[in-house]
């Protein structure tokens, strides 16, 4: 079925007929919407599964895995892009943000796998890339023609001092030692991008953009999904006087520190039109900033994101002081204004957090303990379930230009050599793919993968886990220790403590209950014995 991009008759159609997709799965309270207690999980579509067999991953090869997320137990998943492009971003450069791009199938494929997740109770959440298109797209073609296009100040273009002499210092994202402005002869004037030339940012002072790109929110939405991640949202506003960066900021990409207060209203204008659809729908922005002090705002009083990334724990090194104060800034800085936390230890962007521990599979564990029990939203990252590293990216395979490609190995199946996918992937695939391919280890009770879907059963049916409040209590060296908690604290209706050893020794820890979840497995169902070997973790029920 082609579907017209402007809420065509057809859309309407078939929101009628079918299902109807824009209503709630499962219904959640005001007080708790399913935002707060779910877990996301970020699938990468170009990784994910393959479907057609071309080595790049597919939404038909989503969709045959929604059983693996249904018996994992998520509640959500974000896809990242899947929308027409010429992939210098792989899917970030949009060419048209209202169409799927033929490598990963089309509309009528995507309102297949929505339908479909819906139906296992799995919310949808696709990607918003706000801040910039491709090069390729129509908009900037037209913006590019000439300096009296109508699109011109859709993007942002700046005379500077002529050809050799850029409008400011600002450094772009992806391009060694590369400016965030590029010369356009034919106009001579040079165009802004914060990422790379191919992604020409938007002009969001103008509000023809703004219209534009609510259009293209109101199109998902009519579909039926349930909300964005919405791609760096603090970029998207910019000083109108693009003053020079200064010493630190001017050595690293520009969109790593870029504030203009003009983003917070913008932030609400996407917030009411997704608020005025039925359902809990959500915006998680994509707050790529240097700590949770710059990424608090975001929330605003409530009217902005529902939820901000804060990436903190991927700057964390396997240490428990360093990980503490984290968590003690979080709790410091967004409790109070109600802002709710969100936890991300992998992404399509970053090291895993497996390979960034140093390897070791008793530390991914432990971190997946972090993961769904710390106050917060998790964002778990396709393969962290497998225990999955990086692969190692041999140099004539690199193809990404911000060094990203060890993350987004294809994820691996099953055990027979080609792993589920066609004969030549995308990407190598990461290292024991045979040993941790999703088949095997479903077949294995002590596996990773099994861990994860036993803490994400644990979350679902503790409120304390879930949505109850959380303190720090006192620890040995080396231990991470805290509680969680619902109700009354000093009578709580439910409650946990939860203990993470990161010490080079075991730890005598001074807490008597049941061991609910233990990241060895170890003990589960028993009496904590009130020793925590190094690199585990456990969920004890007091
Ligand atoms: O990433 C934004 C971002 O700031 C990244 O630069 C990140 O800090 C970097 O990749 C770390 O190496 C988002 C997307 O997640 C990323 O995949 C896109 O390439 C980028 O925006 C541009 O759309």
């Amino acid at each position: 079925m082609k579907v017209d991009r402007h809420h065509s008759a057809e859309v309407r159609a078939s929101r009628t007929s079918g299902p109807v997709l824009g209503s709630p799965v499962v219904p959640s309270p005001e007080s708790s919407p399913w935002w707060r207690s779910g877990v996301v999980y970020q699938i990468y579509p170009r990784s994910f599964a393959d479907a057609d067999g071309d080595g790049v991953g597919d939404l038909e090869g989503i969709r045959q895995h929604l059983d693996h997320l249904a018996w994992l137990g998520v509640d959500a998943v974000w896809l990242s892009p899947f929308y027409r492009s010429p992939m210098a971003d792989f899917g970030y450069d949009v060419a048209d943000f209202c169409d799927v791009d033929p490598l990963f199938g089309d509309l009528a494929g995507f309102q297949r796998l929505l339908e479909e997740a819906h139906e296992r109770s799995i919310r949808v959440l696709v990607d918003l890339v706000p801040n910039h298109s491709s090069d390729q797209h129509p908009w900037f073609q037209e913006s590019k023609r000439s300096r009296d296009s109508p699109k011109r100040d859709w993007y942002v273009w700046r005379d500077g001092g002529g050809p050799d002499e850029p409008p400011n210092n600002w450094v772009g994202a992806f391009i060694e030692g590369g400016r965030a402005w590029t010369w356009d002869p034919a106009t001579e004037q040079w165009y802004l991008h914060q990422f790379l030339p191919e992604q020409p940012d938007l002009n969001w002072a103008n509000p023809e953009v703004v219209e534009a790109m609510h259009g293209v929110m109101r199109f998902w939405l009519d579909l039926g999904v349930d909300g964005f991640r919405i791609d760096v949202v603090h970029c998207i506003g910019r000083d109108p006087d693009f003053p020079d960066d200064q010493p630190p900021w001017d050595a690293i990409p520009h969109c790593a520190s870029n504030e203009h207060h003009s983003t917070h209203a913008h932030i609400r204008g996407m917030r009411d039109l997704v608020d005025a659809y039925p359902g809990d729908r959500v915006i998680v922005g994509e707050t790529a900033l240097p700590g949770t002090r710059w990424v608090a705002p975001y929330y605003g009083d409530g009217d902005e994101l529902h939820l901000a990334f804060n990436f903190a724990a991927t700057h964390a090194a396997w240490d428990a002081a360093a990980w503490s104060t984290r968590i003690q800034r979080i709790e410091e800085l967004l409790e109070p204004q109600g802002a709710w936390p969100t936890w991300v230890m992998s992404n399509h962007d970053v090291v895993r957090h497996r390979t960034r521990h140093g390897g070791s599979e008793a530390r991914a564990r432990a971190t997946a303990v972090a993961l769904l029990t710390l106050r917060g939203t998790p964002f778990l990252y396709a393969g962290e379930e497998l225990g999955l590293e990086d692969a190692e990216v041999p140099a004539d395979r690199v193809v990404d230009p911000g060094g990203r490609d060890g993350c987004r190995a294809p994820i691996p199946w099953t055990a027979d050599p080609d792993h589920g996918w066609g004969p030549e992937p995308w990407l190598p695939f990461p290292p024991d793919a045979a040993t941790l391919a999703a088949d095997r280890q479903r077949d294995d009770p002590t596996s990773v993968l099994h861990l994860y879907r036993r803490l994400l059963a644990a979350r679902r049916a503790s409120t304390a886990l879930s949505t109850g409040d959380q303190e720090r209590l006192p620890a040995p060296e080396g231990v991470l220790l805290w509680r969680r908690w619902s109700g009354d604290p000093a009578a709580p209706a439910d409650e946990r403590v939860l203990a993470l050893n990161m010490g080079a020794s075991p730890a005598s820890i001074d807490v008597a209950g049941l061991v609910e979840v233990a990241s060895d497995g170890v003990g589960e169902g028993q009496s904590f014995r009130g020793h925590l070997d190094p690199d585990t973790a456990v969920v004890l029920r007091p």
